[in-house]
């Protein structure tokens, strides 16, 4: 079915934006992005990225860290920050953990993470039940991030999809690609599979990666991913060293219901570029970075995003005129 219109218009930014900053956070903040959210427990939950120990404007003036928080949520769209950081990790191997997703599955809370370390960047699995106590079930060999978890088994098996970082063999820099992997209890995950590689996305020139864990639909797993195009002539905005010159883009395609490594369907061009002043300007200007997205009873599905390396924002859709993006594939 061809999409009866503009992609970038079926996607609503919300007029509250950025739903969490800086400025909301009772402890040392500076930017807070690339958050994961779900529902558990009767209510939103999200656990967002903090970067502080600087203003991040220029060079590093203090030393930088990274937690993660918690805020919670009646209606998806207020939050309310607990009072200190939830998980941070620092020591004589590990940098930091970052950039969690959430997956509710059998009404365990899953946190997939990244993981800076002195030998590489691993990807991580995490259960929690109380969103204050992680238990981590396995890391990647580096370099792996951007993991999420199917909410339900694929045949039994826990299923996430990942996006490993190959240096050798891709033909030019930054060729990544979005990978699916199986395992029986989250520690041992293995039947590893291509879903979608990099050069597949005609619109991006660089790499891809999952975004927020899949959505499942009577036609298949609605998953948005981000997508990456270089562009050195083009120099964006940045609070950081010049030059920052990547735009992260959002994409979005349907996976098979019992086979989530094939693609049966994919929106023609980005659902969503940055154009917002919010996703413009910040540390890491044009960069929209989903790790959420939630189905609601009604069909809503409310998406939220990482702006600009800085807030945390939402953005909401119809999950039909979702799926009719999805052009069969
Ligand atoms: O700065 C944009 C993003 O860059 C990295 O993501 P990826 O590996 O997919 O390009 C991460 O550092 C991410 O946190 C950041 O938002």
């Amino acid at each position: 079915m061809t999409a009866p219109y503009d992609a970038t218009t079926v996607i609503q930014r919300y007029d509250g934006n950025p739903v969490l900053a800086a400025a909301d956070v009772p402890y040392p903040a500076t930017l807070i992005f690339n958050a994961g959210v779900e529902k558990f427990q009767g209510r939103y939950v999200m656990i967002f990225r903090n970067d502080y120990g600087d203003d991040y404007r220029g060079r590093p003036k203090a030393e930088r860290d990274t937690n993660l928080g918690l805020a919670t949520s009646d209606d998806g769209r207020h939050w309310t920050v607990d009072p200190q950081p939830v998980w941070k990790v620092r020591d004589q191997e590990n940098r930091r953990v970052y950039d969690p997703r959430l997956t509710v599955l059998e009404g365990r809370c899953y946190i997939c993470f990244a993981m800076d370390t002195r030998h590489g960047i691993r990807g991580g699995l995490a259960v929690t039940d109380d969103l204050r106590h992680f238990e981590i079930l396995s890391l990647s060999a580096p370099d792996n991030r951007n993991m999420v978890l199917f909410p339900r088994r694929i045949r039994g098996r826990m299923a996430r999809l990942e996006r490993p970082f190959p240096i050798y063999g891709r033909g030019k820099p930054e060729a990544f690609d979005i990978w699916y992997s199986e395992s029986p209890d989250g520690r041992f995950w293995g039947e590893t599979r291509l879903v979608l590689g990099s050069e597949q996305v005609p619109w991006c020139n660089c790499k891809i990666g999952p975004a927020a864990p899949p959505v499942r639909t009577d036609k298949g797993w609605l998953t948005l991913f981000h997508a990456v195009s270089k562009d050195e002539s083009r120099p964006l905005r940045t609070w950081h060293e010049p030059p920052w010159n990547k735009t992260y883009s959002m994409g979005l395609m349907l996976l098979d219901l019992d086979e989530p490594w094939r693609v049966i369907g994919m929106a023609d061009g980005p659902v969503m570029v940055p154009q917002a002043p919010y996703e413009m300007d910040g540390y890491r200007g044009s960069v929209l970075f989903p790790g959420g997205m939630i189905l609601e009873d009604d069909g809503e599905v409310k998406i939220y995003y990482g702006a600009a390396d800085t807030v945390e924002c939402l953005a909401t859709a119809r999950v039909e005129a979702l799926l009719d993006l999805c052009r069969p594939c």
